[in-house]
Formats: C-alpha cells, structure tokens, sequence
C-alpha cells in the first residue's frame, strides 16, 4: 500500500502516543484541528482508516457512508457501543477496540467502587478533613460485604476479573448473562429479576447499546430492595437513571456506587446530592499504564492494517477474513 492510500483520519484527542504511532503508519488527518467538521470529512472522503482516539458521537450508517473506500475503524476502550457494528459489518468495514488490556484496572476499580459504597470510606474521609472525628468517630457501617451476595450483571472478561477478586474476598458471586459460561463456577441465573430477588448487591459490566438499554429498571431495583447496593461500571445508558433516583430517594434500595452516566459529564443534580451514592468520574481504565496500552492497540490495530496483515482485536460483529477493495 503506498503512502498515499495510508490516510488515516484520526477522531478525538491528540494524544501524543497516538499521533506519534500513527504517524509512524500514513498520512493522519486531525479532526481536533479542523474548523469544520462537514468540509473536514469531505475533503477526506477516500480514507480508508479512522482511528478513534476516545468514545466520540456516534458512528452509524450516514457516517461511515461519507467514506465510501473505509476499510477499518480502529476505536479506543472495549466498550463500542458509539460504533454501529452492523452497519460496518454491511458495509465491509472492519471495527476493532481495546479489550483485554484494561481488564484488570476496570476490574479493580470495580472492587474499589463496591467497598467505597458499602463501607462509606469517601464519606468517611470527607468527615475526618472536615474536623469532625476530634468531636466523634465516624459512625460505624450499616452495610458490609460480610453478608452480601453479589450479582453479577455481564460475565464477559471484566466480569471473570471482578468474580474471580470477589471469591479471593470470600464473597458469594452469581451471575446473570445472555447465556450460561459454564467454565465461570457460579450459579447462572438465566433472568435477571430472579437474580435481583435472590441477591442484595448488583454488580452491571454488560455492553452499552440498544440491547442493554435501561435493563436496570425500577422492577430490578425493587427486586433488589430495600438493603440493596448497586454498581455500575457499564455504561450510564444500561440503568434508567431517574428510576434510580427515586428509588434511592425513597430508600427502596440503599445505595449505589456509578462510574459512568447517561450524559456524561453531566451528573444528575439529585444524584450529587445524595450521601449514599458514590461517584467515579469514568475512571474504571483510568491509569496512564492502562491507557497507554490502549492508546497503542487502537496503533496496533491500524499498523496491521497498513501492512496488509489481519487486525489484531475485531470486534464480533465484524470478524476479518480480508481487506476489502
Ligand atoms: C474508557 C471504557 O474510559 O473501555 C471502555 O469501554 O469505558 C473506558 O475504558 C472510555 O472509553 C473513555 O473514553
């Protein structure tokens, strides 16, 4: 492939790893530097390689249409639910993502998460700055994980990591999913409301996307009750944010710990304000280790396809037999 088939529109932030390596593989395209999208993507119309360098606005159908020669878009996070796989799939074009490499920070953060929610360790922290432990020990836990049980919500990679943490912690684990993995060596709840019931902590690591859609609905939550904690390390779209509001609210759960929302950065006022919610600005892969390898598979993946070789990590939906013409 000579250099001039080797443009590369890259999407998002120019981090220095990304732009370096992509560098190093064609000609790259900045949208960060373009002062107008439209004319930007036009006047580049025949690439055939985007490389996205954070989730970014949506790319379906009428996107990708704009760039009839697309051959690959390599996305950034495991997560690509701001991609339409099928519509790629449709068109020949191959989508690749970030999975495996931040496994086990996510996973950590996701533990990290749980104990802050259970055992109140940021409230805790904000009482002993704010000078009050001279006057009175911060107030022991209602909740701990010695009695819980944990449902996990989505047994993909991420959610083996947090089960296989949570067994070294001594906690039970369930688990529900599309279907049963057997090698995972817990309890499979085929519905997720039968789990809600039997559990009192819900743990949500499935994809984003039209299929997970608020599936933590008021029912869920209901059924997870009264003593009920919940995790999100999804994505915000997964839980129907003002059901958990109000089920919060009127104390119809206990808690929740959320690293991602439906319209981040924004933070619903009424969760901000709410002692018994904990909340991560969307850190779960957020460590300059775990990004960096991210940064450089989102390189990898489109180095591959500049040498003609298959992509290193395709998502399911688009799996690689060639190159398109
Ligand atoms: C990133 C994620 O934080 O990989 C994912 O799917 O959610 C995170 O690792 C996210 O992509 C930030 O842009």
């Amino acid at each position: 492939m000579n250099v001039h088939n080797r443009e590369i529109i890259l999407i998002g932030p120019l981090k220095p790893l990304i732009v370096k390596g992509l560098d190093a593989v064609g000609i790259v395209h900045k949208t960060a530097e373009a002062k107008d999208a439209d004319a930007f993507y036009a006047s580049h119309a025949n690439v055939r390689a985007i490389a996205c360098s954070a989730t970014t606005e949506l790319l379906g159908e009428p996107f990708m249409k704009r760039f009839p020669k697309l051959q690959i878009i390599s996305s950034f996070g495991v997560g690509y639910d701001h991609i339409d796989a099928k519509a790629a799939a449709a068109r020949g074009v191959i989508v690749t993502n970030t999975p495996e490499v931040l496994t086990e920070e996510v996973a950590d953060t996701a533990i990290a998460l749980l104990l802050c929610t259970v055992r109140e360790f940021p409230q805790a922290e904000r009482y002993l700055r704010a000078g009050k432990w001279l006057q009175k020990p911060y107030p022991l836990t209602k909740a701990t994980l010695r009695n819980r049980t944990v449902g996990i919500v989505g047994m993909g990679a991420i959610g083996k990591a947090i089960a296989r943490r949570l067994d070294a912690f001594g906690v039970p684990v369930v688990y529900h999913a599309r279907r049963q993995r057997h090698e995972a060596g817990h309890r499979y709840y085929p519905k997720l409301l039968d789990m809600a019931r039997d559990v009192d902590t819900l743990m949500v690591i499935v994809p984003g996307g039209a299929a997970t859609a608020n599936m933590i609905n008021a029912e869920v939550l209901d059924a997870l009750g009264p003593n009920g904690v919940l995790i999100n390390m999804a994505r915000g779209s997964v839980v129907d944010e003002p059901a958990l509001g109000k089920a919060l609210m009127e104390k119809r759960i206990m808690a929740a710990g959320l690293d991602v929302f439906a319209k981040e950065p924004e933070v619903p006022q009424e969760l901000i304000a709410m002692e018994n919610v904990i909340l991560f600005p969307h850190l779960g892969s957020a460590s300059v280790y775990t990004r960096d390898r991210m940064d450089q598979l989102v390189v990898d993946n489109i180095a591959a396809w500049a040498a003609g070789k298959p992509p290193l990590t395709p998502v399911p939906e688009t799996p690689f037999t060639s190159w398109k013409n």
